[in-house]
């Protein structure tokens, strides 16, 4: 496959015979964490199939994220509800989901009722497509039972939205981005590590919808940047550090590889033109918040999405005196898909 590959060729590559078949149970029903990027996914090499330039390194977000019940339906249009609402069939959230079900069936069959739960504010940085699009793609596995392998899961999730490709698992994933034009070498695997005294906090300080998306805002940087020529470098540094701290329950290396990487990603936005940035004045106070209680000698770190949130990285010990600094943060509670079992998906019950 060259250069002109289309997301409905990686579709019916992976599906097979098994695309376009009719639904194989009353309804599918699944749960996908949102994940938040320690080492992140900034520019693509291919925008049709969300083919990154660099591989990121996550952590999955436990029972925050989003749940999919899909049921067939006899009607002529898909029905699509989030949190309770029924979708508008003109907006683009409703025509953006839409499309993404056509890669998967002929015309005019299988319409399908999608009822979205999702637990995280909707267009906040907080990686909604993530959970969104790793959701819907397990939850038409189940539906249409077609038993793929999280790495073709993984893929599908993918063409949806790039960082949905990590949300298939909970835990630390590396979605690597693989050289194939095709990127069938493209997709999230399962680091084959457990963490549970590494602590996330949220910090929202605003749920207001951004005001450019990152998929635009990573293509404009891409474009602009003089500094996006040493993001690669940057990332494959990080990655190492990253997996060593992984390995040795390193906290600070963590922390500081973690910050120093959303801090330059952030930089080559700020040198993109028009420039993007995401933060408001309450993003710096958090962050010169952190950076005085650190000096203080808390280990303390955070990172930045395409948003303003700020998201807190800390060691289970240093709870009550994170909460008596940020009493407003919300502190998750990280779970790990056991790595032995995650060629099948589990740890990703619907609850
Ligand atoms: C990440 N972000 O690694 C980075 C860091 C935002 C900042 O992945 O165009 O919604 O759908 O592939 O996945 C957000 O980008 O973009 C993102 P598309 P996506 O988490």
């Amino acid at each position: 496959m060259g250069c002109c590959v289309k997301k409905i060729d990686i579709v019916r590559r992976i599906l097979g015979e098994r695309w376009g078949s009719v639904p194989q149970s009353l309804d599918g029903k699944a749960f996908a964490p949102t994940n938040i990027a320690l080492c992140k996914y900034w520019g693509k090499r291919n925008q049709e199939l969300n083919l990154p330039v660099t591989s990121s390194l996550s952590i999955s977000l436990g029972k925050k994220g989003a749940s999919v019940a899909l049921k067939p339906i006899a009607d002529t249009q898909d029905a699509v509800v989030l949190n309770g609402n029924a979708m508008n069939q003109e907006s683009a959230f409703y025509k953006r989901l839409v499309h993404f079900l056509d890669l998967f069936r002929h015309a005019n069959t299988t319409r399908l009722a999608v009822d979205i739960q999702s637990n995280i504010p909707v267009a906040a940085g907080l990686a909604s497509s993530a959970c969104g699009f790793a959701s819907l793609v397990l939850a038409l596995n189940e539906l249409f039972a077609w038993r793929l392998t999280t790495a073709d899961l993984s893929i599908l999730a993918r063409l949806g939205s790039g960082s949905a490709s990590r949300s298939i698992w909970q835990g630390f994933v590396e979605w690597q981005a693989g050289e194939r034009r095709d990127g069938m070498d493209s997709h999230g695997v399962l680091l084959d590590e457990i963490w549970p005294d590494l602590c996330i906090g949220l910090l929202i300080v605003s749920d207001n919808e951004k005001s450019i998306s990152s998929r635009e805002a990573m293509q404009r940087t891409v474009a602009t940047s003089a500094l996006y020529s040493a993001w690669p470098q940057k990332v494959a540094d990080d990655l190492i550090t990253l997996k060593q701290a992984i390995a040795h329950h390193d906290f600070e290396l963590l922390g500081q590889a973690a910050e120093s990487n959303a801090m330059t990603m952030h930089a080559t936005m700020l040198s993109a033109w028009p420039a993007v940035s995401y933060a408001i004045p309450e993003t710096v106070l958090a962050m010169q918040n952190v950076w005085r209680l650190r000096q203080q000698g808390l280990p303390l770190y955070f990172t930045q999405d395409a948003g303003p949130n700020i998201k807190l990285l800390f060691e289970k010990k240093n709870t009550d005196f994170v909460k008596s600094h940020f009493p407003h943060v919300e502190i998750i509670e990280l779970l790990f898909t056991e790595p032995r079992a995650s060629a099948s998906v589990t740890g990703l019950d619907v609850s």
